[in-house]
């Protein structure tokens, strides 16, 4: 087995509710479950983040009578798109999906869990006012690698993926083991532009698995 030590997998939103059937379905989200069990193994660390939201959370269209998901509010000088309800704490579609090898997983960090701001990085919430203490675990883990993969691309993976590159971790996404939702088309290859701007490392699955660390 190959093992990247000092390296941590970071499985982003693998989620019911961002998955087939699930109320902010990913397209072909299911897919990328297969290779987060895969790519575990290989790993030091695995972190998973689960969304995780109050009912009457501002990202909600539901909670804005009169206004429709896709579209843009400014919420405390922040642009925020209005979603479906998705991920409601304790809810079924808030766990985690059922085909998802969690017996080797280290920590979860669950977030968006304030109701008036959203929070699509796995480190800040989006006004970066509040960290969720990864960063301060996988530090006080002597991790210096991060490979992150999940759902969805343009959203919390990308966020995630500056976040940690930002905060000087060498920053790598798995990117065929991840699904965006391109709200408006191109999104997705936008985000991976963004990302490779802020010094993410793009890598396909096989490059990984394939790696000798
Ligand atoms: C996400 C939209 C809303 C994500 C979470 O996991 O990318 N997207 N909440
Ligand atoms: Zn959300």
């Amino acid at each position: 087995m190959i093992t990247k030590t000092q390296s941590a997998l970071i499985l982003v939103d693998i989620q019911n509710d961002f998955c087939g059937g699930g109320s902010l379905a990913v397209p072909d989200g299911d897919a990328i479950v297969p290779l987060a069990n895969q790519l575990q193994p290989h790993f030091q660390l695995v972190i998973a983040t689960q969304d995780w939201h109050p009912q009457d959370h501002m990202s909600f269209a539901s909670n804005h009578p009169g206004h429709q998901v896709g579209e843009v509010m400014v919420l405390n000088d922040l642009n925020q798109v209005l979603w479906p309800n998705h991920c409601v704490q304790d809810s079924h579609g808030a766990e985690l999906h059922p085909a998802l090898d969690i017996t080797r997983i280290n920590k979860i960090v669950f977030k968006g869990v304030d109701r008036t701001i959203d929070s699509y990085s796995a480190f800040f919430d989006n006004a970066h006012l509040r960290s969720t203490g990864l960063a301060d675990y996988l530090k006080e883990h002597g991790i210096q690698d991060v490979y992150i993969m999940g759902l969805a691309t343009d959203y919390c993976v990308k966020f995630s993926c500056i976040d940690a590159a930002t905060l000087g971790f060498n920053t790598h996404v798995i990117i065929d083991a991840c699904r965006g939702i391109d709200l408006a088309v191109g999104d997705i290859q936008k985000s991976i532009q963004e990302m490779e701007e802020h010094g993410v490392t793009v890598l396909k699955f096989q490059d990984v698995i394939a790696k000798d660390f």
